[in-house]
């Protein structure tokens, strides 16, 4: 049965495409010719390095990415809000990192924003920042190292949403609280609710001061001159359902004058509340000042150039373009369908992410903001519903033009399926000229919102090739193990491929601290250390000292070995610690094994005869 109607079929089938045959093979060709150039493009041989970092916010993952461009290569996850044993990062409870994490809160973070740090309209290599819209924290990365340095808790805010830095100094940076609560009073009563925008130190990220009003604010962008920040409200309503945000026709971009908020402050026009003054702006008229735009706006992205705000309208196929030092609307461009992140090159035009079009539109500026006709210069579709997109240098005054990210929410069958669940994908995006070339894409984990690119250039020199050594760092020839008590303390050293000490004692429930330096000199050298059924793992970068504190268990021998495949030794790299019960006689530590120690730790070789 199955043949005689497959047959007719095939017969059929060659006369069918005889028309058009010359026609598929040109459109082959020439689609195999693209795809070729577009491989170019993103080819970086292995040894070579890319042109770019891309910092990814790494959403409910609590880190970021950091993927190396145009080759779109994984390079490295910072963790930040979650621990993550492999890197040594806030995994146990004795080492400073989980420390200062858990001493902000919980575990767990959802970073959306990425920021760097610039000088004179330009990145400059020093610092990132990112949110913990969940926890409303703030996180400073040190681009040195690419680690964690700082991380505060905003008071008073809740959902720190839109992050960005103050410019042109970057004395701050600030954040917005994208949910509503009554933060004065602590009641439940939704008319008292408000949001703020929180200024923090950007080097020590204490909150500084705040501004409150009724409303939400969303997303953050800074003017280039240091008078007025931006924010999108999509809740002018303050409403708390989702149908009451919507009610307004038009909501607004708040306009924060930061030189008039800090008169409010050195003039002492404020209200404390848990230690932060919060300036109401309804008590400093001009403090922030309510630009309509239509309802329910997203992205908030000040031009190059620092003339124009422009807000994406989301719900609206519109970007309003606002001038930064009037602060009025002066044009209101339609885009597409679901505008909501803006970003631009180094030739005066925009690039607009559509969510519902699953598209890049790309726009001239000048030309919308004269009404001609011809302001779109070109579509993309991107795979699928993109939420951010981003252009390499695009938040300084001098954006590099050449590449863009589109970061999208849902890859569908774009890469190997592996259950019903797909990684996150973003495309890689071709900018440099008239049309847009979609080049490449990859995927990553959950949930990239936000990206910053930054070309080698600026970090390469600055980024360290091995930790400057603490002052807590143990030296050379200085371990010891401290007893006190039931408190002990295990000065530790390794380098390829040895632990030192390579035994210590103690007794059963003594509580452990162990201070280890990685002592080498050379970079990429790193090694871990992991307590056999204690469930301690560290990382310890060279020139880096870790601390890790835990309760010695039942007594008995427990290995502790290295967890880096640092040498051919790498395996013999481990040491033992020995529990003794309670109230049992503890040999002293005297210094590495002694040669008779030694001896009589190895069998005798008759033994293997
Ligand atoms: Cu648009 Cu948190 Cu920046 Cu996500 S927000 S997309
Ligand atoms: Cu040290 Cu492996
Ligand atoms: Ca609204």
């Amino acid at each position: 049965m199955k043949v005689s109607i497959l047959l007719p079929l095939l017969a059929l089938a060659p006369m069918a495409f005889t028309g058009c045959n010359s026609d598929t093979t040109a459109r082959q060709q020439k689609t195999a010719a693209q795809n070729a150039s577009a491989a170019q493009l993103t080819y970086v041989a292995p040894g070579k390095l890319d042109d770019y970092y891309a910092i990814l916010s790494g959403g409910q993952s609590g880190s970021v990415f950091v993927y190396g461009l145009p080759s779109c290569r994984f390079i490295k996850e910072i963790p930040i809000f979650e621990p993550r044993a492999a890197l040594g990062y806030a995994n146990n409870p004795g080492s400073e990192t989980y420390k200062r994490l858990a001493a902000t809160g919980p575990l767990w973070g959802d970073t959306h924003h990425p920021v760097l740090s610039q000088t004179g309209g330009r990145y400059d290599g020093d610092w990132l920042w990112i949110n913990d819209k969940a926890n409303d924290r703030i996180a400073k990365i040190d681009l040195r190292t690419f680690e964690v340095a700082e991380i505060k808790v905003v008071p008073n805010i809740q959902g720190a949403h839109g992050l960005a830095a103050y410019l042109p100094s970057c004395k701050y940076v600030f954040v917005n609280g994208e949910l509503e609560t009554d933060h004065a009073g602590n009641s439940t009563e939704a008319e008292k609710y408000r949001s703020l925008v929180a200024f923090l130190d950007a080097q020590t990220l204490e909150t500084k001061f705040q501004v409150s009003f009724v409303g939400n604010a969303d997303i953050a962008s800074s003017g280039k001159d240091g008078r007025y920040v931006f924010v999108t409200m999509y809740n002018t309503e303050n409403a708390v359902s989702s149908e009451g945000m919507i009610e307004r026709d038009r909501d607004a971009v708040g306009a924060i004058d930061v030189p008039l908020a800090e008169k409010a402050l050195a003039d002492g026009n404020f209200t404390k509340i848990n230690g932060v003054p919060v300036i109401e702006s309804e008590k400093v008229p001009g403090v922030l000042t309510l630009i309509p735009v239509p309802k329910n706006p997203h992205g908030c992205n000040v031009t190059p150039d620092g003339k124009y705000v422009l807000a994406s309208g989301k719900l609206s196929p519109t970007v309003t373009i606002i001038d930064t030092k009037t602060l009025k609307v002066i044009a209101e461009p339609e885009v597409g369908l679901g505008p909501l992140h803006t970003t631009f090159d180094d030739r005066g035009n925009a690039y607009t992410s559509l969510f519902v079009d699953s598209q890049i539109v790309k726009w001239n500026i000048a030309k919308a903001i004269q009404g001609a006709d011809d302001y779109i210069v070109d579509r993309v579709d991107v795979h699928y519903n993109v939420g951010h997109t981003k252009a390499a240098g695009a938040d300084t005054s001098h954006p590099n033009g050449d590449w863009l990210i589109s970061l999208n929410k849902l890859s569908k069958g774009m890469f190997l399926p592996v259950g019903p669940a797909m990684p996150e994908s973003q495309e890689l995006i071709d900018i440099s000229g008239d049309k847009m070339r979609v080049v490449a894409a990859f995927p990553s984990l959950p949930e990239p919102h936000d990206a910053v690119m930054v070309h080698r250039k600026v970090l390469e020199d600055k980024v360290v090739q091995t930790h400057h050594l603490q002052a807590n760092a143990v030296k050379l020839g200085e371990e010891k193990v401290v007893r006190n008590g039931s408190k002990v303390d295990v000065y530790m050293t390794c380098i390829r491929s040895k632990f030192v000490p390579e035994q210590f004692e103690v007794h059963e429930g003594d509580e452990v601290t162990v201070h280890l330096t990685n002592v080498e000199t050379v970079r990429d050298m790193t090694h871990g250390v992991a307590f056999s059924r204690i469930g301690i793992n560290v990382g310890v970068d060279p020139g880096q000292t870790v601390e890790t504190t835990f309760k010695a268990p039942n007594p008995g021998t427990y290995w502790y070995y290295c967890t880096w495949f640092c040498s051919a030794l790498h395996l013999e790299m481990r040491g033992r610690m020995l529990v003794k019960p309670q109230g049992a006689q503890l040999n002293e530590y005297l210094g590495p094994l002694a040669k008779e120690d030694k001896a009589r730790s190895v069998q005798k070789e008759s033994a293997y005869e």
